[in-house]
């Protein structure tokens, strides 16, 4: 069994595209600049969002955050995005989410400039992604393809079973992985809450992506012996004996299912990492593609 670290592969490409900022610098390019908007405290989000700021630092990115309170009103957000877009030194932008109920979340990610969506959320990033044509990816799912490619998993040819089809991750991924291209070429198929006879489907699978947020969900045996195993899931359960309160647990029981698995990402240091890393990356491919 091979664990698919993605602390240790995400450090690599945070030092690869540090060295790609070193060399625009000394070129006398302009430095790469992400902003983030955060609306509201849930504790996750501040999390994440802190983690990405903290990952441009790294790598040598300005960054900028924009707290706004749980209050705000939908227009002033979309005020905030059109500042954003105007503004030529951000070179990418991305709107945390979940956003408040209040707010009309495909409105919002449809106010973004395609050319700054370094989320990849913006339909017409998702149209393009479905046509093959250049864009930006949303970060899990590049990132789980990055795994895949730099591990060497097979994936053509493969069966690979998605479980999930959320915009952000499932559907993404099936997508991805379908086309013709690196750790793409699969057989995929999509399973979901409303799947019949699950366990048959994943029991023929050579990959799995559990994208369903249902902690612990994909048990051993659900699965058969050489598959690889992504774990996209993340959920704070309550635990009294970690300091916080709580441990992250994936979709994955990791315990028995990775004594039949050839490949398997872990929770945490799987998967999570590697999103930061390919936010990271969009931003650096805006910034050169605006090439000044
Ligand atoms: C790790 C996210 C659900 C909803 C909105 C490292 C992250 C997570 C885990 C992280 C996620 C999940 C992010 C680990 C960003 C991934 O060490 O295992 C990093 O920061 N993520 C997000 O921005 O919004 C989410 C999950």
């Amino acid at each position: 069994m091979t664990i698919l670290d993605g602390k240790k592969t995400s450090s690599d490409i945070k030092d690869e595209i540090a060295e790609a900022v070193k060399k625009l610098k000394s070129e006398g390019k302009k430095t790469p600049h992400l902003a983030a908007i955060l609306v509201g405290s849930d504790g996750a989000s501040m999390t994440y969002v802190n983690a990405k700021v903290k990952a441009c630092d790294f790598v040598g990115f300005n960054s900028t955050l924009i707290d706004l309170p749980e209050n705000t009103s939908e227009e002033t957000l979309l005020e905030k995005i059109q500042k954003l877009n105007s503004d030529s030194d951000i070179d990418g932008f991305i709107v945390q989410l979940p956003l408040p109920k209040h707010i009309d979340e495909q409105k919002v990610l449809m106010a973004v400039n395609p050319d700054k969506d370094v989320d990849g959320f913006h339909p017409i990033n998702v149209g393009r992604m479905t046509l093959d044509l250049p864009c930006f990816l949303p970060a899990t799912p590049f990132g789980i393809m990055e795994l895949l490619e730099r591990y060497k998993v097979e994936t053509s040819g493969a069966n690979v079973v998605v479980i999930g089809r959320s915009h952000i991750v499932g559907r993404p991924m099936s997508i991805l992985m379908s086309q013709k291209r690196n750790a793409g070429n699969a057989t995929v198929t999509v399973a979901h809450s409303r799947t019949k006879n699950l366990s048959e489907i994943t029991q023929k699978a050579d990959i799995i992506i559990a994208a369903l947020g249902i902690p612990e969900f994909l048990t051993a045996e659900m699965v058969k012996e050489g598959v690889t195993i992504i774990d996209v899931g993340i959920t704070r359960v309550p635990d009294a004996t970690k300091p916080r309160g709580y441990r992250l647990a994936g979709d994955v029981h990791f315990e028995s299912v990775s004594k039949k698995a050839a490949f398997i990402t872990p929770v945490p240091g799987g998967v999570g990492p590697m999103t930061i890393a390919m936010l990271l990356k969009n931003t650096l491919l805006a910034c050169q593609k605006n090439d000044n």
